[in-house]
């Protein structure tokens, strides 16, 4: 239930099986802890992970950006004689590109041309299951589309002088696409929010719930299915491709000390994460907000495993949930995929890890590490003080001395013979003060 909008601005209906040319841009001066390399094997998998068959790659070193065409024209002409060598009838740029020079590296290489945001918001709009992640991605690929059409409308608009037709009878093609995506992005709009309403009912059932939440959360490919699964005994899709998981899924989980907890499985972050696409899946990603405890899955044996963690950190900020935000569920990493260190590595790993209480070395794949996660994670989740409200009949001297001995005493009134108090306990103290 795609919208394609009629003149094609950012319309891109990729198809699968087709033959792309993978450029990753790479800007001279200060580095961004990431390698080069990496960076187009990320752009390559993307590319892949929506069944394009990738048949050129490079990386193009950026001195000063063009503004028509971001690369330079020698550097075009030699990609135009490359994809044409290899057949390939698409060109991926792994950058942010203006809608001018989309169309003006289209006219020059004599291909179609999407940017890094398009390719990603096509990997989401192939992968939306559910109803909800349907139209979230459908409201991000229009919200896309709605602010590249403003460029060009303005630009139009002061060609024209003046805004004189607006919805009369000279309204050009633009204006006309550009209302058509407005009434489309409202009545999205207007649906998401019935099908929030409907979630946010199983969502309250869940909450009044006594059991803790946990959410995995992590760059993509890190293995948080992988670990899910495991954890669980589900069988989400866990997969060497990027954004194999879209829509969050919810299982039971075993962890000692607890009759019930739920392991919460979410779609990974990656470096860019389209705006449009953090605030269409807001909603959903509201869950890892609500969430006890978020456990950080990391690939330590990726390259790039420290600019990931910062990535993920800032999607979560964007969240409200970042690492200095307060009130947000503690955290722990879950150092994934260790088994593919060199040992050096992974010894070096495990003795950072044996020093603090946040982090767990770990492998999703042979099981490694999994037992002392889960005591982690219990123990993480039952030092969460919690403020119980109690009411005492004011002779109970006993009990009185008992909670003043344990607790956390932070208000108490007398009313109608009651002694009513506000007592920050441990869940432990609160089952043995419940059996009292
Ligand atoms: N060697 C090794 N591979 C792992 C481990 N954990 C996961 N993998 C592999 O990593 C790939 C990605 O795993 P997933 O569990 O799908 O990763 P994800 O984080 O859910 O990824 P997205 O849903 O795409 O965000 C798969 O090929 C897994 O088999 C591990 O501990 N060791
Ligand atoms: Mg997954």
């Amino acid at each position: 239930m795609t919208v394609r909008i009629a003149d094609g601005a950012g319309a891109l209906d990729v198809a699968r099986g087709e033959r792309a040319f993978v450029i990753g841009i790479e800007r001279t001066g200060p580095g961004n802890g990431r390698s080069s390399e990496a960076k187009l094997d990320e752009a390559v998998g993307l590319a892949q992970a929506i069944g394009i068959d990738v048949v050129a790659q490079r990386t193009v070193r950026l001195r000063a950006p063009k503004p028509a065409t971001l690369i330079g024209k020698g550097q075009i002409d030699e990609i135009a004689e490359e994809a044409k060598e290899r057949e390939a009838g698409l060109l991926i740029v792994d950058a942010p590109l203006t809608p001018v020079q989309q169309k003006s590296l289209e006219e020059q290489v004599g291909t179609k041309v999407i940017d890094r945001t398009s390719l990603i918001l096509e990997i989401f709009g192939e992968r939306a299951a559910t109803s909800e992640g349907r139209l979230q991605v459908e409201l991000a690929h229009l919200d896309y589309q709605a602010g590249r059409l403003v460029r060009s409308w303005t630009h139009l608009e002061r060609q024209r002088g003046g805004f004189g037709f607006l919805g009369g009878p000279g309204e050009t093609q633009i204006e006309a696409d550009r209302r058509l995506i407005r009434d489309r992005m409202a009545r999205i709009r207007r649906e998401l929010e019935q099908v929030k309403r409907t979630r946010s009912l199983h969502r309250g059932r869940r909450q009044r719930a006594p059991w803790p939440v946990i959410a995995l959360v992590g760059y993509t490919n890190a293995g948080k299915s992988t670990l899910f699964n495991r954890m669980t005994g589900g069988d989400v899709l866990a997969e060497n491709m990027l954004f194999a998981t879209l829509d969050p899924t919810m299982r039971d989980v075993k962890l000692p000390g607890f009759d019930k907890a739920i392991l919460s499985d979410t779609v990974g972050f990656v470096s860019d994460l389209p705006t449009q696409l953090i605030a269409a899946f807001r909603a959903t990603l509201e869950e890892v907000a609500s969430a006890d405890l978020l456990v950080h899955v990391r690939d330590m044996a990726h390259p790039d495993r420290e600019a990931q963690r910062e990535d993920v950190d800032e999607v979560l900020a964007q969240l409200g949930v970042g690492p200095e935000d307060e009130g947000a569920p503690p955290r722990i990493e879950a150092w994934n995929k260790v088994d593919l260190l060199a040992p050096q590595d992974r010894e070096a790993l495990q003795a950072e890890a044996a020093r603090r209480e946040d982090v767990v070395p770990i492998s999703a794949l042979t099981g490694f590490g999994l037992d002392v996660l889960s005591q982690r994670i219990s123990n993480q989740l039952q030092s969460g003080n919690v403020v119980h409200s109690i009411q005492l009949p004011a002779s109970d001297g006993e009990k009185l001395a008992w909670l003043h001995a344990r607790g956390d005493v932070i208000g108490q009134d007398m009313r109608d013979g009651d002694l009513h108090l506000q007592v920050r306990l441990s869940p432990e103290n609160w089952a043995r003060f419940q059996s009292l």
